[in-house]
């Protein structure tokens, strides 16, 4: 990476999840999951254009020319994908479905078959309605049983066949968006942010339930979780409140998911702060604790934090206590920050570098993956396809993406992998089709109708460039 080696074993791959690029959302024998209920049951439309993942960039027939053009276009060693459950496991508990599982198998041998290896996510979002229906999804301790069986089940039938397995995506982005006082996402249920810590806590507990099967199943690869969230920083750094309110937000975003998997526990700032609904046992904080081989960064964004002057019991903030003013790595413009600062914010050094720092320093985290980053463009959907395809911003972004790697592998911090979002543009939840990610152009509009062709864009190439042919990261 920029004239210098990568260490031994540097994983270079794209992302993508099921729900967002599978399409084919009730073929064989796959169940609904709360994704599908929840935008088939949207009237308004408050999902851009009514859209959803009903057919999506149809990945489900088109993998086998999708796999190789990820191959082609990208050069990536590995290609992380996640299973859908509904897909695999119907029921939600029980058998595997021949079809489900033949499909997750073609997608491994069609990785295999151009040189590439797999990364495994068990689950990224979709839940299978009937565990919902049943006892409320993920607010229930039944999860941690279910998720357990499921898990054991796949690793059975695919467990050696992934070089990485990944046991959740963002448990506290499917926890904040699908539940509190306004979620925008499935399943949708309007309560305080209490839940969305209970739902959080039996999510990690699930994890550690999975990471525990996958080991006393002994396979051979390794296992671990994709954390998101972002870096706070204090909006003024000589003021020591601000200071206090950026290592807090740290505690409650990105710590709240991090600390039980080297400690076994949340945070001393969380714990104290009386805003848990639940507590570890000893035996859970023991499961939990070194319950990663791995951990996974879905970083974007950094954020500017001072504390709030309204913070009360009921408000979705409340734990952290702070008003946060975010760069948005859309459109790489400060949203909401005051005009006052001087700052010259580089978002993705800031996010990146910070963000794999932190792990390091604060938990002693010993095998960092960058899981997630990208660029999401607004609008590109309306623009000309040659003004899409030479996406310089997004370039741009990777750029900086690419350096603050450059320079945490300079400074010894343990990075071993760049997984960029996303391999081809896909269904981007609550933006519809209309904010773009992908390294690989789809032709649909923004309701998602159009040719499904696939087009490269210059982001690829140039990602290409310097991860495997040695072009610089600053080519100017
Ligand atoms: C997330 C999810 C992805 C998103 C991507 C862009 O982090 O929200 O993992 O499904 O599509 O991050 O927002």
């Amino acid at each position: 990476l920029d004239g210098k080696a990568l260490p031994e074993g540097f994983i270079y791959g794209c992302a993508t999840s099921a729900y967002q690029i599978e399409g084919a959302w009730n073929a064989d024998d796959k169940s609904p999951s709360i994704w599908d209920v929840f935008l088939h049951n949207k009237t308004t439309n408050d999902v851009t254009y009514g859209s959803n993942g009903d057919v999506a960039d149809d990945f489900y027939h088109r993998y086998p020319t999708d796999i190789p053009l990820f191959r082609n276009a990208l050069a990536v060693q590995t290609y992380d994908f996640t299973i859908a459950w509904t897909r695999i496991m119907p029921a939600g508990r029980g058998a595997l479905s021949d079809k489900g599982l033949a499909f997750y198998r073609n997608v491994i041998r069609a990785s295999n078959a151009v040189g590439m290896s797999n990364i495994c996510t068990l689950y990224h979002w979709d839940l299978p309605q009937s565990l919902q229906d049943e006892y409320g999804g993920w607010l229930s301790r039944n999860i941690v049983d279910d998720f357990r069986a499921y898990a054991k089940a796949v690793f059975k039938a695919l467990g050696d066949d992934c070089s990485h397995w990944v046991t959740m995506n963002e448990p506290r982005t499917f926890c904040t968006e699908g539940f509190g006082p306004d979620p925008d996402s499935a399943p949708g249920v309007v309560s305080t942010f209490k839940e969305q810590y209970t739902c959080m806590h039996y999510a990690l507990l699930a994890h550690a339930a999975a990471v525990e099967e996958f080991r006393l199943g002994g396979y051979k690869g390794k296992i671990g979780i994709k954390v998101d969230g972002g870096v706070s920083l204090p909006l003024d750094p000589s003021s020591a409140a601000d200071r206090e309110a950026a290592a807090r937000t740290m505690d409650f975003e990105v710590g709240r998911d991090v600390a039980p998997l080297y400690t076994g526990d949340y945070p001393p700032s969380v714990l104290a702060s009386g805003a848990l609904p639940l507590k570890f046992t000893a035996a859970e904080k023991k499961m939990l604790k070194g319950s990663v081989d791995f951990i996974g960064l879905d970083f974007y964004t950094s954020q500017w934090v001072t504390p709030t002057k309204n913070c009360t019991p009921d408000s979705d903030t409340y734990p952290e206590c702070t008003d946060q003013f975010q760069q948005d790595p859309r459109t790489g413009l400060d949203i909401g920050r005051p005009t006052a600062s001087s700052w010259n914010f580089d978002a993705p050094h800031a996010t990146i570098y910070g963000g794999i720092k932190y792990l390091a320093e604060t938990y002693n985290a010993t095998n960092i993956l960058i899981s997630e980053t990208g660029m999401g463009v607004l609008n590109e959907t309306n623009l000309p396809l040659e003004q899409v395809l030479e996406d310089v911003d997004r370039i741009a972004w990777y750029r900086g993406v690419l350096s603050a790697m450059r320079q945490a592998l300079d400074d010894g911090f343990p990075l071993t992998g760049f997984i960029p979002w996303s391999c081809i543009d896909n269904f981007e939840w609550t933006d519809g089709y209309n904010v773009r990610f992908g390294l690989i152009q789809v032709a649909y509009d923004a309701a998602g109708k159009g040719s499904q062709a696939r087009h490269p864009k210059l982001s690829g190439a140039y990602l290409k460039g310097v991860l495997t042919k040695g072009n610089p990261i600053n080519p100017y």
